[in-house]
């Protein structure tokens, strides 16, 4: 099989949501000698560009963004060992996380895995992240973007909180914060001093990436 032909799969298999498919392609891609990073960049990473084109023309829903972005970790496991951080051509850094008292995760896993196809270097700090944790991080890898998530009602309050803490650090001014999670809006993120707001991991990229262009 020659080369193009397995970027195609990969790329196709993210777009069929084929879990067995991707993990093939990714196999073949690493005996054929080609670079994981070029596996990811124009293969699997061109299928969620598809999936992403598809869930805004609302051919895909939800359960496809998920099911890819499942199927775009288990590729990632096979080819994460194999990429050499030199080769990673990064369009910056970018911290993500649930903020603390939300367990949600599906939704900012869908958008750290599309940052990282799209060629961001991801820094995941997982759900149930305290204000300080969001502040250490950016203090120490000095992102330029900070992506926080919360799903419930109560922890958008901590969206704000979090907010203030990078504003008494002295941070605030050095990083772009967009908040993103089913229950938050436009307006509310204007109010508690967010840069953007996001209805979509898929709309949330694009900002991200006009922003480090
Ligand atoms: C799955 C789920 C759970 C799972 C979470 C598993 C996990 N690992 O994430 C479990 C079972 C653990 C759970 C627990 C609870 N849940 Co729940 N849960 C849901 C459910 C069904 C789906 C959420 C989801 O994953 N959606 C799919 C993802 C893809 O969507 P999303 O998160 O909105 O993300 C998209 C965008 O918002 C955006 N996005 C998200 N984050 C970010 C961040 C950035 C920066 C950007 C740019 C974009 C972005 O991109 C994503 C893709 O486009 C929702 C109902 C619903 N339909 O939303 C309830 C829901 C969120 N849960 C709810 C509740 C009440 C709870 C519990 C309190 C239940 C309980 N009594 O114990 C607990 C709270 C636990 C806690 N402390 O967090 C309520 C919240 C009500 C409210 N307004 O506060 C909901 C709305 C259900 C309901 N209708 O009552 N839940």
């Amino acid at each position: 099989m020659s080369k193009d032909e397995i970027l195609r799969r990969l790329r196709d298999s993210v777009v069929n949501l084929d879990i067995e498919g991707v993990k093939k392609a990714c196999e073949e891609a690493l005996a054929n000698g080609i670079p994981p990073i070029k596996a990811l960049t124009e293969g699997m990473a061109r299928g969620m560009d598809i999936v992403g084109q598809k869930y805004e023309a609302k051919e895909y829903f939800l359960a496809e963004l998920i099911m890819s972005g499942e199927v775009m970790k288990e590729g990632m496991k096979i080819l994460e060992p194999h990429i050499k951080e030199a080769d990673v051509k990064s369009l910056g850094r970018i911290v993500v996380g649930t903020v603390k008292g939300d367990l949600h995760d599906i939704g900012k896993n869908i958008f750290a895995n599309l940052l990282l196809a799209a060629g961001f270097d991801v820094i995941d700090l997982g759900a149930n992240v305290p204000a300080e944790q969001f502040v250490e991080t950016v203090s120490k890898h000095k992102p330029r973007i900070l992506g926080l998530s919360a799903l419930l009602t109560i922890t958008m309050l901590e969206l704000e909180n979090v907010i203030k803490e990078l504003e008494k650090a002295g941070l605030r001014s050095k990083v772009k914060v967009i908040v993103g999670g089913a229950p938050l809006t436009e307006d509310y993120a204007k109010r508690i001093g967010a840069d953007a707001y996001a209805p979509d991991a898929v709309a949330g990229v694009n900002i991200c990436k006009k922003w480090v262009k």
